[in-house]
């Protein structure tokens, strides 16, 4: 294909409720939307880097920048283009892997496009609709915990994630137990804890939860093998994990027995397969992060989901969790499970009406 022009869009997503965790409070979603347009057809890429830099280094005005600076001059210099070769020529830049994975993403869907095959049958899906799980936020009051967990069974997710921090683990972890006895329940840190803490995260143990996500540093593997043998409850990596080399090192260590997978962070969906791949070929199990996407990201995220390999429910929830109007058709929870989008590509895109009433600013790089 022959790029000739990627339209920015920055984005502004009212959330439905904050959406607390160790790192902040999030009450909308800026996020970037990328539109590269091909001789062939056109695609488009969700960058999943928030406001501020506080899940990771990235940012969404830092993603702009790297992208029309860099990132898309670069790729304007390739010449002829499939999805494969966006990481390649874009490999010289040092990390700003949400942005490259964006980038990557908006071909993928031009080139699958233009092929007429589906993300879903291109990555090596194996299911047309996949299990869902919901991420629940730090709330003021475990009453209120309750309620919003409760209200999540009642729509049918079929796992909680609970997010917790130093001061809000075991009270509301023993808490939802109490109350929905025998859940498949699970926790994310975001990074809160240190080593010095393994006595706290280790009195979660009884509570037998699938998974502790990321209670240390990012670069803290070693951190996480130790901890490994302080408690009992199997430690995913979500931060940490920023490749399929990164992942590898990670299962060798003994610093996860699961993987949290996320497009954005590792720089993609073609990684992120690969990530998949040493994940199975580790008999690792693997599922699918979120990123509060809109219905583009969802779309594609829901495609990866659908891998063999990825056997616990993901953070791939229906749209009404996180916004009241999506800029796609909703994806909306059915027994608990979201379908696998069908069609060339993503299957999905934005309607233009509504991604302009959630737009902030447009810019047009011309090729
Ligand atoms: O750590 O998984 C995380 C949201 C934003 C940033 C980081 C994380 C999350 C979530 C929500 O947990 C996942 C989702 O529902 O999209
Ligand atoms: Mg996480």
């Amino acid at each position: 294909m022959k790029l000739t022009g990627v339209e920015l869009r920055k984005v502004r997503m009212p959330l439905k409720s904050p959406f607390r965790t160790s790192f902040g409070t999030q009450l909308a979603r800026d996020l970037l939307l990328l539109r590269v347009v091909t001789d062939e057809a056109h695609g488009w890429g969700e960058c999943v880097a928030m406001a501020e830099p506080l899940y990771s280094e990235e940012y969404v005005d830092g993603c702009a920048d790297v992208l029309r600076r860099f990132l898309i001059p670069a790729l304007f210099a390739h010449g002829n283009l499939t999805a494969i070769d966006v990481a390649p020529a874009l490999a010289a830049f040092h990390g700003h892997r949400m942005a490259k994975a964006a980038l990557e993403m908006a071909v993928l869907d031009a080139e699958l496009t233009a092929r007429g095959v589906p993300l879903a049958r291109e990555l090596g899906a194996t299911r047309d609709r996949v299990p869902c799980g919901v991420s629940v936020g730090i709330m003021d009051s475990i009453d209120e915990l309750l309620a919003a967990v409760g209200d999540y069974l009642d729509q049918g997710y079929l796992r909680i994630k609970l997010k917790i921090e130093p001061g809000w683990d075991v009270a509301p972890v023993r808490a939802v137990r109490e109350r929905f006895g025998d859940i498949a329940l699970q926790v994310d840190a975001n990074t809160a804890y240190t080593l010095a803490d393994a006595a706290r995260l280790a009195r979660l143990d009884p509570f037998e939860l699938l998974l502790i996500e990321q209670p240390l540093a990012e670069d803290d593997l070693l951190g996480h093998v130790a901890l490994a043998a302080r408690v009992r409850t199997p430690i995913c990596l979500d931060e940490s994990i920023t490749s399929a080399r990164a992942a590898a090192a990670a299962i060798t260590l003994g610093a996860c027995r699961v993987v949290n997978i996320k497009p954005g962070r590792v720089g993609g969906y073609l990684e992120s397969r690969r990530i998949h791949d040493v994940c199975a070929a580790h008999g690792i199990p693997a599922w699918c992060g979120g990123m509060l996407e809109t219905g583009i990201g969802r779309a594609a995220n829901i495609a990866l989901a659908a891998l063999p390999g990825c056997v616990l429910p993901g953070d791939t929830s229906a749209s009404d969790r996180y916004y009241d109007t999506d800029i796609t058709v909703p994806f909306v929870l059915d027994d608990g499970h979201l379908p696998v989008p069908a069609g060339p590509g993503l299957g999905i895109g934005p309607d233009a009406e509504l991604l302009d009433t959630f737009t902030v600013a447009t810019e047009w790089l011309p090729q």
